[in-house]
């Protein structure tokens, strides 16, 4: 089944919408796996975002995603790496529909409050970057049935 990589960012977090982000896709019926609350190193927080290390906001980028807390995520569901990309909504809030999470919740593209996952093989190179396999729960909501067919 896939699953996807999702962190409210320490903006997020300190804003009080982590119950915003996290009944968004709840209420869709993706089913979470696991979640932490965590403030992330320096070395994890270089690796998860290495593909933009020459990028010129890459060390302000690692300094704020290591600030304070985030909510490391994963989620799980039929096509939810692309679906969870959708909710999130553009990388710049300022050019996020409205209905998404930033273009609902922010406005400005370091600020931007959620990541997701950008690929299924990203997805799964961020949750073992993440996470340990026993930090994971397989489970079944009672619910299944009526969200899937
Ligand atoms: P994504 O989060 O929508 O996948 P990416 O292009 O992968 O966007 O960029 C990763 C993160 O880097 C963004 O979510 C944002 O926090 C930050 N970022 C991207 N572009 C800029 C920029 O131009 N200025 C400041 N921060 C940026
Ligand atoms: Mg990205």
């Amino acid at each position: 089944m896939e699953r996807t990589f999702l962190a409210i960012k320490p903006d997020g977090v300190q804003r009080g919408l982590v119950g915003e982000i996290i009944g968004r896709f709840e209420a869709k019926g993706f089913k979470l796996v696991g979640m932490k609350l965590m403030t992330a190193s320096r070395e994890l927080a270089e690796q998860h975002y290495g593909v933009h290390k020459e990028r010129p906001f890459f060390a302000g980028l690692v300094d704020f995603i290591t600030s304070g807390p985030i909510v490391a995520m994963v989620w799980e569901g039929d096509g939810v790496v692309a679906s969870a990309r959708k909710m999130i909504g553009a990388t710049n809030p300022l050019n996020s529909e409205p209905g998404t999470i930033r273009g609902d919740l922010a406005v400005n593209v370091g600020r931007n409050i959620i990541h997701g996952s950008d690929a299924v093989e990203t997805a799964q190179q961020e949750i073992s970057l993440w996470f340990k396999e026993e930090e994971l729960s397989a489970w079944t909501p009672s619910l299944t049935p009526w969200i899937v067919e």
